[in-house]
């Protein structure tokens, strides 16, 4: 498959995908959403891949939708297309994945940048990170789980500051607010956030997956049925061999041979 607007790389069990428009700091464009979709399907469809990893450059994650390409839109081509979604892929397969996805986040990620990195499973920052919605500058709004997945990850004070004013947060603030796991050095980050995903990559697929499932529940459902959803969860582990292994791997003092990664 060739991309013109992404680099797609598979680095041991780990797919990378590195936003590559940087003239106009990885605007996202509908032909690059239609690529990152793509690169997903296809690790999702890849057995030897166990985790993602989506990136911009050290300067720039990505400053939202591609502004001019959007400004001459009609609502009824957006709504036809579903926009950010595009019919077969796009948007939906970033939401619809099943493996996880690190977001390794330096330089800004404003507008769908922020709401790219935010619709990954958790995002790893350069202290240069800086996040925002500014659509309200522009007389929009965020379209691609802005208003929600922000408000959700720092609450609803910031969140509604930041997309009634455009106010961006910086590295420290974001790590202070929970909007990211952990903040490195320019230097350390994609270093890192590659050693992340193979860690996860390393462990057994199945249970990889079930985790994510039980962790998205806490954003879907009540406590009550999210810790039933877990307990059920966590009993149907015992179902799986990788975790007989993992025990007696334990007990015995070797390292884990896990049949699915
Ligand atoms: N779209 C298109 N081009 C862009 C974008 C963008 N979002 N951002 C920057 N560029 C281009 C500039 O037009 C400029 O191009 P040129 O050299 O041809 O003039 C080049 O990148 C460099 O930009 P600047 O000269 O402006 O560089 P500065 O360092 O002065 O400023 C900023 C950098 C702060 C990033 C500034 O460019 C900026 O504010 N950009 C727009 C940020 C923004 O408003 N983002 C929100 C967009 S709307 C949105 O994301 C809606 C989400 C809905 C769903 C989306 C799903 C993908």
């Amino acid at each position: 498959m060739a991309y013109e607007h992404i680099l797609v790389e598979t680095k041991g069990a780990v797919g990378v995908i590195t936003l590559n428009r940087p003239r106009v700091y990885n605007a996202l464009s509908m032909a690059l959403i239609a690529e990152v979709g793509q690169a997903i399907t296809a690790f999702e469809r890849d057995n030897t891949i166990g985790c993602l990893l989506i990136q911009g450059s050290e300067k720039v994650f990505a400053a939202g939708a591609d502004i001019a390409e959007m400004a001459n839109k009609e609502y009824a081509e957006l709504f036809m297309s579903d926009f950010p979604n595009l019919p077969g892929d796009g948007w939906d397969a970033l939401e619809s994945r099943r493996k996880p996805m690190i977001a390794a986040v330096s330089g800004m990620a404003l507008g769908g940048g922020c709401e790219l990195a935010m619709a990954c499973d958790f995002i790893l920052a350069s202290e240069t990170a800086r996040f925002g919605q500014p659509e309200i500058k522009l007389a929009t709004m965020p379209g691609a789980g802005g208003t929600q997945r922000l408000t959700r990850a720092i609450g609803k004070a910031k969140a509604m500051e930041m997309c009634l004013t455009g106010r961006m947060m910086d590295a420290a603030e974001a790590e202070r607010s929970g909007l990211v796991s952990r903040v490195l050095s320019v230097e350390e980050l994609f270093g890192e956030a590659l050693k992340t995903a193979e860690l996860i990559a390393a462990q057994s697929r199945p249970v990889t997956l079930m985790i994510r499932e039980a962790v998205d529940q806490a954003y879907e459902t009540s406590l009550a049925a999210g810790l039933k959803f877990e307990r059920r969860a966590f009993q149907s582990s015992f179902a799986f061999e990788d975790r007989s292994e993992g025990m007696q791997a334990f007990v015995e003092k070797r390292a884990a041979n896990f049949r699915h990664r």
